[in-house]
């Protein structure tokens, strides 16, 4: 993703073809030729993306932000003295760290605070903005793609490190990805834990709405991303050409959020042109969605044992704690016991 994000950095700096310019163009070329056609979610999060993502959070039929933050509210002592006092909280994707706030608030002495995400500007202002509130925690951001390995200065003594990762993001990773990711989350911990946001499967149309509210807001979401690469590939998606699709994948367990060309149509990319068919879809998102069992399987898979699972009345949303199964830890990982007051060293 952080690839995609700097070519895209690039293009928009010199408005000439960079190398990395091609390898975006390839990049893109690759996923609209492979069957089902698809699109990487990262093409969303353009200014606008980002603004109607927000709008999304507030509908009221996308349960996962209000539900998620429910349980934060209501457990939220519980959750603080589980994992711990002292700690050093990594959180992947940290985006305008909200609900990272409200960790903070209730944890004993947090150590130091470091947010990882690819949108620089955002992240340095959400940085600065701790740093006002609360005085004596060490915040350190780090631009970067979370899925690939970053390094993590030495910023503050600290007990442990807590991994957080809320909002349901492992849902955009299908099982294969989803088990290397956390795998390399487990790694970032060392020996740590995880406090991780997981959205559960549910009656089908609850599930479906909320990636299809009545508004259109997410169906302007999904276009958006045609928008976006538009503008920064220089290709001609008609948008009135597609329209937004949510369908429930029972099988994979999953929302696909697809875009429908509305008949058959070519559509230039760079030197190359694509062809839709008419009512062919191209897949924008995944959105997995879990019951105990399998996510504590596929958690499993990665070296983790669930520690403790807070869910709301319905069981709509889980936050779930994660413990790095010592017996998985490779020599590479080091650090699986961490001393007390330790002085953070470097990932
Ligand atoms: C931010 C990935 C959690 O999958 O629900 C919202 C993104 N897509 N509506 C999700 C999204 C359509 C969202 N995540």
């Amino acid at each position: 993703m952080a690839a995609v994000e700097r070519a895209l950095e690039r293009l928009a700096d010199t408005g000439r073809r960079h190398p990395d310019e091609q390898a975006l163009l390839s990049s893109v070329l690759e996923g609209l030729r492979r069957r089902p056609k698809r699109i990487s979610p990262v093409w969303f999060y353009d200014e606008r993306g980002s603004c109607l993502f927000d709008e999304i959070c507030e509908l009221p039929e996308y349960y996962l932000t209000r539900v998620e933050l429910s349980i934060l509210r209501s457990r939220l002592s519980e959750i603080a003295a589980s994992v711990g006092p002292d700690l050093c909280v990594i959180e992947p994707g940290s985006g305008t760290s909200t609900k990272t706030r409200m960790l903070l608030d209730a944890l004993e002495r947090p150590a130091a605070y470091v947010p990882v995400d690819v949108a620089c500007e955002h992240l340095e202002a959400a940085a600065e903005r701790l740093r006002g509130e609360h005085r004596g925690l060490k915040v350190h951001a780090i631009c970067a793609d979370f899925t690939a390995p970053f390094r993590i200065p030495e910023i503050a003594p600290f007990h442990n490190r807590l991994v957080y990762f809320p909002g349901s993001t492992i849902g955009n990773f299908d099982r294969h990805e989803a088990v290397q990711l956390l795998s390399h989350l487990r790694r970032v911990a060392r020996g740590g834990s995880m406090l991780i946001g997981v959205d559960m499967v549910k009656d089908r149309h609850v599930m479906v709405a909320a990636y299809d509210d009545a508004a259109g807001v997410t169906a302007a979401f999904n276009l958006n991303a045609l928008e976006h690469l538009n503008r920064r590939l220089g290709s001609d998606f008609d948008l009135a050409g597609f329209h937004h699709r949510a369908v429930w994948n029972a099988v994979s367990s999953r929302i696909e959020m697809h875009l429908v060309s509305r008949q058959r149509q070519l559509v230039r990319i760079g030197d190359d042109f694509v062809c839709f068919a008419a009512g062919e879809a191209l897949v924008s998102e995944y959105s997995h969605k879990y019951t105990q069992e399998t996510f504590a399987a596929m958690a499993g898979e990665a070296g983790w044992h669930i520690g403790q699972v807070w869910t709301d009345p319905r069981e709509w949303f889980s936050v779930q704690r994660l413990v790095a199964d010592c017996s998985t830890i490779s020599a590479g990982d080091r650090g699986c016991r961490v001393h007390a007051r330790r002085p953070s060293d470097t990932a």
